[in-house]
């Protein structure tokens, strides 16, 4: 139905014709100094049950890709290999790194070229959960950018780990076979807080002038736990009185991502790898695209269970993972939650307020239904990034606080995303917070966020929706910081 031809010029040709002059400068390594991983970019095949085999890039041939582990402060060195015949870009999401190391075209990071390799070596910080996932611009090419199996976590040795457990488990959330569709249905019971008026109003101007058909979105065949389809892989054993910390990733390209486990609770320690101030108690959990969560489980209710996303459709087509209780037996069990609306402020410091700020940005994301060839365009303060100029949006100085106050007059949620920062969130949807530190947050329909931001890491960052389809028409922006 789509020609990729169109899209491709609409969409990827300019981020295509950027690539080439950067690729040159991709070199191999200059000393002898042996690299602590190497990671191969290349198609492979994702077993996600014995019917259900699906042929994408990966990281050496596996979903998903390697787990890297680093130490804080100590420097690390990877090998970029790219068998594939289109540049690539891996990102380290969630790190504080040079822009040379961040695997983001848009600051100026080297392309690791087609058929070549790339050494990046940064020194990892902060510790706790991150991961990485390669950082090129799709536009409407499917097999492309994080639509593919390029992704795998990174855990970042702590000093001293959040909470005591008896062991660890890391899930990566990921969808498989995506097509575009023009009747998407995202999750929209996830956030707390009402849709505020005058931004419905902004919405529906914008709507006026851009009328026509839904712009494009992106459906999924199959969904999978570390690459398997509920009840394909192993369950996670565990026994009754177990404190069981969860990693949880949520690796998709777009989708928000729930999960429950029918008798348990989460209590969350870690959100984005950053420990909470506040370790609350959740029945349930959401996760933003790219957004970590860090919990522990007290296996305390036995039986065989399916760990699940509450949405039956995406657990029925592989969205889940079976938890089983030592001595237990029969069918795995589902059990519908009571719904849950997540609210980051439960984990700030109680009564406490974040220093005032140096400065105050506002941004106001705005949708142009089907503006791009029939995929939507997304403007912040009036303007889509482009790929072309690369303008930088604005100047910020290092070590001044700078309080980011964006405005969503759409009704879709957007997981914003800073890279080579993390940033503390002061108000989500009217309510005040202090001390959650984050790299992604989702910001609801027609709702409000802030967090501050104290640039400390030199040069460009990009800052954008990491729904895939958002940032690759026009929901970005780069930050200088001097
Ligand atoms: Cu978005």
């Amino acid at each position: 139905m789509i020609d990729r031809r169109t899209l491709l010029k609409a969409a990827g040709a300019a981020s295509l014709i950027g690539a080439a002059p950067r690729a040159l400068w991709a070199a191999g390594p200059e000393t002898a100094e042996k690299a602590d991983y190497t990671l191969r970019i290349a198609q492979g095949l994702v077993e996600l049950s014995p019917e259900h085999i699906v042929s994408t890039t990966l990281y050496n041939g596996q979903f998903p890709g390697p787990f890297l582990r680093f130490n804080e402060g100590k420097r690390t060195v990877i090998d970029i290999y790219n068998d594939t015949d289109a540049p690539e870009l891996v990102h380290p999401h969630g790190l504080i790194i040079p822009v040379d190391a961040d695997g983001a075209a848009e600051e100026g990071s080297p392309f690791v070229p087609a058929q070549g390799m790339r050494r990046i070596s940064f020194v990892p910080r902060p510790s706790g959960f991150r991961f990485y996932h390669t950082h090129v611009v799709p536009g409407g090419d499917l097999n492309r950018g994080t639509y593919t199996g390029q992704a795998g976590p990174i855990y970042i040795e702590p000093k001293n780990e959040p909470g005591a457990y008896d062991r660890e488990v890391f899930l990566v959330l990921k969808e498989f076979e995506p097509s575009f569709s023009q009747n998407g249905d995202m999750a929209m019971d996830v956030l707390t807080g009402a849709p505020i008026k005058e931004l419905q109003e902004i919405s529906e101007k914008a709507g006026e002038k851009f009328k026509g058909p839904k712009g494009y979105e992106v459906g999924y065949e199959f969904f999978g736990i570390n690459g398997k389809m509920l009840s394909h892989g192993e369950p996670i054993r565990v026994k009754q009185g177990e404190r069981v910390l969860f990693h949880i990733l949520n690796a998709s390209a777009g989708e928000i991502r729930s999960l429950a486990l029918p008798g348990h609770s989460f209590k969350i320690v870690a959100l984005d790898g950053n420990p909470v101030p506040s370790q609350a108690g959740v029945p349930l959990l959401w996760l933003g695209t790219a957004e970590r969560i860090s919990a522990l489980v007290e296996m305390n209710h036995p039986g065989v269970w399916v760990m699940g996303d509450l949405s039956d459709d995406d657990r029925s087509h592989g969205m889940g993972i079976v938890v089983e209780y030592a001595g237990a037996s029969g069918e795995p069990r589902w059990v519908k939650p009571e719904p849950y609306l997540w609210d980051y402020t439960i984990f700030g410091k109680a009564g406490e307020s974040p220093a005032s700020p140096d400065e105050t940005l506002d941004f106001l994301i705005v949708k142009e239904n089907g503006a791009l060839g029939g995929f939507n365009r997304w403007t912040l303060n009036g303007e889509a990034f482009s790929m072309e100029t690369m303008r930088p949006m604005l100047t910020v100085h290092k070590g001044r606080r700078y309080r980011l106050k964006f405005r969503n007059a759409s009704d879709d949620i957007h997981p914003l995303h800073l890279h080579r920062h993390s940033f503390e969130l002061v108000r989500v949807n009217g309510k005040p917070t202090a001390g959650v530190m984050k790299d992604v947050v989702m910001l609801g329909g027609y709702q409000e966020v802030e967090f501050d931001l104290v640039p400390e890491s030199p040069g460009l960052s990009l800052f954008h929706c990491h729904q895939q389809l958002h940032m690759d028409f026009g929901f970005m922006a780069l930050f200088n910081c001097v």
